[in-house]
């Protein structure tokens, strides 16, 4: 057995796992590179290998058989948009009194926009050309100024990406705001294996990691010291949601409300799927009596097809990716170490250093799903939202979901609310971006807009 002054504790569990494999060019090694590999194995848990290998030859998805999950439909009748009214002013309240954290996360990078960068950069906005980012952060901005409160945002970034955010951030001032209110951090790693459960060497000093799944930004809250942070500013409620839609609404006062009069641990907004193959996961009622989302990828050909009585699909309720949070509940299952939320396994390539140099394996990629959060929950609530009014996912380079389809869903919007608002527009007008310092919501537009064929109203 190898040894080194301050990890001998590490180097004895690693063979005890069997996984003394990674210690292969250990003679070849300078101290500074064996301090490395022996940190790299330290932020391991290596008692868990063995748990994540089992999980990738175990279909524990499949223990459940599923029906559709009951939902708060959009509000069609007098009654349901009274209850709205209601909701809205106890949303505002919450939001007025400082209660709402906003929590980006941003752990992807633009690889599949063919953009080298992290996703948040990526250029959308349809006339001005505004990165997600910067989009998201003067969201954060103008609601912040509506409700005359502050709204820290927190930011989850990866190991690939962080330094760069931090950056990008720093280069753009923040967006206008307040550095103090913004936190950036990163997530947690997790190691993949290969066929036979082992570690993977990345290089002679490092193993193969990939960050460990939007799942990871609860317990990510937690190591950060966010959730301590976040109770000293008198935070109740954390408002989740993705980088790559532009057009959420990030602080929505009538869901914050139900969230907040249901007393709700999880609240959820879901959108009817256009069709059976769109990507996005859906929410279904577990045989266990638990309400989940069940990842696009996990359904079956049958499931994704299936009908109800009327012709429409019975899994109908697609996942838009924006929660809302209680934080004491994050806090209590944080608390107790790892949060044990079932970890999806892929099958992926990967480059990986083995005896007689680098070839390409293939091994298992683990990942968290923040939605498996949801069964945990005592209280949960899903609230039917429209699609055209908060989703424009930003996936691909081309084609479906892509810049050109989420450029072309915000400038329908800023269509519709100015014609929800009676402001006429010229026939010679193409596009129409409408920069969220101007107006966060239709009510906020006033005034005439120009007869121009692109229009910026900032
Ligand atoms: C996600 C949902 C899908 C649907 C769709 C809507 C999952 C597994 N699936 O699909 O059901 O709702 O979104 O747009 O969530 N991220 C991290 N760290 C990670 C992995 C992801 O921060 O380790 C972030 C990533 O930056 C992005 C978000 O999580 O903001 C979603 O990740 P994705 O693009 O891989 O998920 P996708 O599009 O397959």
């Amino acid at each position: 057995m190898i040894s080194f002054p301050g990890y001998d504790d590490v180097i004895r569990e690693i063979y005890y796992h069997n996984q003394d494999h990674v210690f292969e060019y250990w003679d070849e090694l300078d101290d500074r590179e064996k301090r490395s590999l022996l940190e790299d194995l330290s932020s391991v848990d290596i008692s868990q290998l063995s748990v994540l290998f089992s999980t990738a030859s175990d279909e524990s998805q499949k223990k459940y058989s599923y029906t559709p999950a009951e939902y708060m439909p959009f509000p069609r009748t007098e009654e349901a948009r009274a209850r709205c009214r209601e909701a809205r002013s106890r949303g505002e309240q919450h939001v007025r009194d400082g209660k709402v954290a906003a929590f980006l996360v941003a752990g992807g990078q633009g690889t599949r926009l063919g953009f080298d960068g992290p996703k948040g950069a990526y250029p959308v906005g349809p006339v001005s050309g505004k990165s997600l980012f910067q989009i998201h952060g003067e969201k954060i901005r103008a609601y912040s100024k509506k409700y005359n409160t502050v709204i820290p945002w927190l930011i989850m970034t990866s190991v690939a990406n962080h330094d760069e955010t931090v950056e990008f951030f720093t280069t753009h001032k923040y967006f206008g705001l307040r550095k103090e209110h913004v936190y950036i951090f990163p997530q947690n790693m997790i190691p993949s294996l290969d066929f036979a459960g082992k570690l993977i060497l990345k290089n002679r000093c490092s193993l193969f990691k990939n960050p460990d799944g939007h799942g990871g930004s609860l317990t990510a809250l937690r190591t950060s010291g966010m959730i301590t942070e976040l109770e000293r500013r008198g935070i109740e409620t954390v408002s989740y949601f993705q980088v790559d839609n532009p057009l959420v609404k990030i602080i929505d006062p009538v869901f914050i409300g139900f969230h907040v009069m249901e007393e709700s641990e999880i609240s959820s907004k879901g959108m009817m799927k256009t069709g059976p193959k769109e990507k996005v996961g859906v929410f279904v009622h577990r045989s266990d009596g638990k309400t989940g989302i069940l990842e696009y990828s996990d359904m079956t050909e049958e499931m994704q097809n299936a009908r109800g009585p009327e012709g429409n699909l019975l899994y109908c309720m697609g996942n838009p990716a924006i929660h809302l949070f209680s934080l004491k509940f994050i806090d209590t299952i944080t608390s107790g170490g790892a949060l044990a939320l079932p970890y999806h396994v892929a099958k992926k390539k990967i480059e990986a250093l083995r005896s007689g140099g680098y070839a390409e394996i293939r091994g298992y990629k683990f990942e968290k799903f923040v939605f498996d959060a949801i069964p945990i929950a005592r209280k949960t609530i899903l609230l039917e939202t429209l699609r055209e009014e908060e989703f424009a996912p930003v996936k691909n380079k081309s084609g479906e979901d892509s810049v050109e389809t989420a450029r072309d869903l915000m400038n329908r919007l800023s269509f519709r609310w100015l014609a929800m608002q009676g402001i006429p527009v010229s026939e010679k007008t193409k596009v129409i971006e409408i920069s969220p310092l101007r107006a966060i919501e239709p009510e906020d537009l006033s005034g005439d807009v120009p007869a121009r064929e692109k229009i910026y109203l900032d």
